[in-house]
């Protein structure tokens, strides 16, 4: 034990001059990033964000005989524009309660990733710069001591390498793929979804459960897809099924390709089939099913298109009706519709995303940047957001949100733990304390790891080893209403700390092709 300790403490000590020395050099580069939006409230404590607030990047590659030019960021995405909304509410809620916390506050630096893992790189390395230099030494100052973010997989994992180095804690509220508990990679990484390890779990028991022994599988191609496709293949086979085959859509949905993986099914005769994927790639593979004319296949979904709007629409009916998946559990959270309702542009302007997030809202223009190439018709700021049905104030469906929500408490909980740390009896060598007010980023990520609450809704947030919540999924079916609308009718619960871990409703499940027999595949 004593051993341990001095090893831990030699560790710490090699870190720390690590960090002394790398960082005045990290910060010097950084003085080029010193233009990307950001969105500032000041607080004693400040939270770093990463939202892919924006699909894609423009950006001609680099001729190196001119400057660079600066990256433009291209399709705003409502749904990710909501989940920083979210991170806001968290923390005014947070700031209000004087329980948690005191009268400290939180405060937060926001910055879009762009959906791009170097441009994400790129935000991160900004968030560890402060921009102050101090009598002449160049001293990173005000990098802030957490970060919550990123979205996908492939973006959290550039991120996590980076920030690990520095024992930066990183909480994501999306980055499910199960490469990312490997700790030895990712020593500080964190995150309140659950990992692809346990989704693939709860399918092998599905399968397990019904008796399929031979199963096709389709994968993005992506950490995620390809990640959780593969745990599947393997486990599926430890337990003694086929794989007829394995598949990876391809990024570009080249359509030779395309019509070539579909032929595959025909080829297997499997009549169950994963598809582990993100949606517009799962909808790639179902148009050309579609096109096919292939029916009477049970669909398996991963947790990234089951509740997928884009795919349950009527040209998709014949095809997905019956199609099985887990989604991560959703909440109401008591007053974040107002609060979404309450932006306008004019209450905030020094905010750099909420001009163009109305321009797209109500497709026109309010005449200050030209952002857009194409003419839109003017706006003034007298349109009204209540009358506009948008995924960004649909709060039906607050998944991603909720563990956005989870990832401010978490924070906010360690902080007041260590607030509260007695002397003597504090976590690091001879019982210290840290020093609240000059904190360093791997003593936040210590209480982070030990912190364990419940929530005003009744749910625990806490991590394991691993830095991985606990694992609750809904098993939802879609089936089609009287009024041919398709609905997501949860048919069963996993739940990582039961026994059984997963209780499937078996009687409530309507398979593919309207049938109530289950379908066989062998
Ligand atoms: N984690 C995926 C991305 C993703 C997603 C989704 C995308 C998840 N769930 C739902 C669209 C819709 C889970 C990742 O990359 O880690």
């Amino acid at each position: 034990m004593a051993f341990l300790r001095l090893y831990l403490f030699l560790t710490v000590l090699l870190f720390s001059f690590f960090i002394s020395s790398q960082l005045p050099q990290i910060c010097r580069l950084l003085r080029r990033t010193d233009d990307l939006p950001v969105l500032v409230s000041e607080g004693d404590i400040m939270i770093g964000a990463l939202f892919p607030l924006h699909d894609t990047i423009l950006e001609s590659p680099p001729s190196f005989t001119t400057e660079p030019h600066p990256t433009q960021c291209s399709g705003f995405n409502f749904r990710t524009f909501r989940w920083m909304q979210t991170l806001i509410f968290a923390i005014e809620e947070i700031n209000r309660d004087k329980q948690l916390l005191g009268n400290l506050t939180l405060g937060y630096k926001i910055y879009d990733s762009c959906s791009t893992h170097f441009h994400a790189l790129r935000t991160a390395l900004t968030l560890m710069n402060g921009n102050e230099e101090i009598a002449g030494i160049s001293e990173c100052r005000g990098g802030v001591p957490v970060v919550i973010g990123d979205g996908g997989s492939t973006l959290s994992i550039v991120v996590a390498q980076f920030l690990g180095v520095f024992h930066v804690p990183q909480i994501s509220y999306f980055s499910s793929c199960a490469c990312l508990s490997n700790k030895l990679d990712f020593p500080a990484f964190l995150r309140t979804i659950p990992s692809d390890f346990f989704q693939v779990d709860a399918l092998v028991q599905l399968v397990q459960h019904f008796g399929w022994s031979w199963i096709g599988t389709f994968a993005g191609d992506d950490a995620y897809g390809r990640g959780g496709a593969q745990i599947f293949n393997e486990k599926v086979t430890k337990l003694g099924a086929c794989i007829a085959f394995y598949e990876i859509i391809p990024k570009n949905h080249q359509q030779t390709e395309m019509s070539r993986i579909v032929e595959r099914i025909l080829e297997s005769r499997s009549h169950v089939i994963l598809v582990f994927a993100l949606e517009q790639d799962a909808r790639a593979l179902f148009l050309e099913v579609l096109h096919h004319n292939l029916t009477g296949i049970q669909w398996l979904a991963s947790e990234a298109w089951i509740t997928a709007a884009i795919l349950s629409t009527p040209e998709f009916h014949s095809v997905l009706q019956g199609s099985l998946g887990y989604a991560i559990r959703r909440a109401d959270i008591p007053g974040l519709q107002p609060f979404l309702l309450r932006l306008h542009p004019s209450k905030y302007p020094q905010d750099p995303f909420v001009e163009q997030f109305w321009e797209e809202m109500f497709k026109c223009s309010l005449g200050i940047i030209n952002r857009s190439s194409s003419i839109r018709p003017p706006c003034d700021g007298s349109e009204v957001l209540v009358n506009i049905n948008n995924i960004y104030s649909d709060v039906s469906q607050l998944r991603i949100s909720y563990n956005v929500y989870k990832a401010v408490y978490a924070i906010a909980h360690a902080l007041d733990l260590m607030l509260h740390c007695e002397p003597g009896k504090g976590p690091f060598a001879g019982g210290l304390c840290p020093n609240f007010s000059s904190m360093h980023p791997w003593q936040l990520l210590d209480y982070l790891k030990h912190v364990h609450f419940t929530n005003d809704f009744g749910e625990d947030t806490k991590f394991d080893i691993n830095g991985d919540p606990v694992a609750m999924y809904d098993l939802i079916n879609w089936q089609l209403s009287g009024k041919q609308e398709m609905q997501y009718v949860t048919v069963g619960k996993y739940d990582e700390t039961m026994k059984p871990k997963l209780v499937i409703e078996e009687k409530n499940i309507i398979w593919s092709g309207n049938q109530k027999q289950v379908p066989l595949s062998v």
